[in-house]
């Protein structure tokens, strides 16, 4: 039996699917639906049977609707840094989580709903999936990193675009902007984002935690020369592993890889 109230967390096949489960307020993250998102990824972490994480919202409609604005309507100045900050820790767990992270975007990803896509490795967004940063409109900005993660992500004319103009965008526009890698017809949504889990799950574990950790760590670093540093660490380090050897002596003796993680 699970302790978590708001989400689900289900593991199969080496992947884990994370769904976000508040079907009344379409999957709005209160305080306490952010705290079981953090037990859950420190789970995902430790768990070696592990490989790729998939976050989705439950029921047909929503991904995630936004932080709970209902939870968020009398808070003081130093209620709402506490709030921020427990979105910004979550958001930043699942995007430093040393397995690759796939959003499916299975419905409205408004406010905290982009912003948790936004945190995610991969985004397939379904047709019907609608993304937003509409705080503006509430008379409040992005709090749980979307500020910052919209425009690195997708430059800063689409984050002004998005957070300035507040409206909502289609999967299509989307795709355009960089939002999502992909789009999907919303019955397929879940079976094509299992099927690049399962692909991703077969590669060793050492090289997908290293390509992560390379792409993120080298665009936090200002200086080429220092990005490239991180990689070429990254490259060298793998070929210490039994996984480096398998994968090129399986090439040279034309079968497939057995990956073991080490
Ligand atoms: N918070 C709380 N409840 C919500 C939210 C939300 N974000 N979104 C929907 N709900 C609730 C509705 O109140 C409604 O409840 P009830 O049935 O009790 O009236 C139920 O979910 C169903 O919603 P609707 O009836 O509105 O459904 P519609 O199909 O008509 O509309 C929408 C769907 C378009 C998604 C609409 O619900 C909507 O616009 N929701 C709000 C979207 C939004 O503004 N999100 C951004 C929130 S702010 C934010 O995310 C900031 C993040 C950083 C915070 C940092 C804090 C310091």
């Amino acid at each position: 039996m699970s302790d978590y109230q708001n989400i689900r967390l289900e593991i199969a096949d080496r992947i884990a699917t994370l769904s976000v489960d508040r079907p009344k307020a379409l999957n709005a993250l209160n305080p306490d639906t952010l705290r079981e998102l953090s037990a859950a990824i420190d789970a995902v972490a430790k768990d070696p049977a592990v490989k790729v994480l998939i976050v989705t919202g439950g029921g047909e409609k929503a991904f995630v609707a936004g932080a709970d604005i209902a939870a968020m309507t009398a808070m003081k100045p130093e209620e709402a840094q506490r709030f921020g900050a427990l979105g910004h820790e979550v958001m930043r767990k699942l995007e430093r989580l040393e397995k690759p992270v796939i959003a499916a975007v299975n419905g409205f990803a408004l406010g905290g709903g982009t912003e948790l896509a936004l945190a995610c490795d991969i985004v397939l967004a379904s047709d019907r999936a609608v993304f937003g940063q509409p705080e503006i409109k509430l008379g409040i900005i992005p709090g749980f990193g979307g500020t910052q993660r919209l425009a690195r992500k997708c430059g800063s004319f689409a984050a002004k675009e998005l957070i300035l103009g507040g409206e909502n965008i289609k999967a299509d526009r989307a795709l355009a902007i960089g939002l999502a890698s992909a789009v999907i017809p919303a019955v397929d949504l879940m079976t094509e984002a299992r099927k690049l889990a399962a692909k991703l799950a077969g590669y060793s574990a050492l090289s997908l935690k290293a390509a992560k950790q390379a792409i993120d760590e080298g665009l936090d670093k200002p200086r080429i020369e220092d990005a490239l540093q991180v990689e070429l660490q990254a490259f060298a380090h793998l070929f210490g592993s039994e996984d480096q050897k398998e994968g090129m002596t399986a090439f040279l003796e034309k079968r497939p890889p057995q990956f073991k993680d080490r």
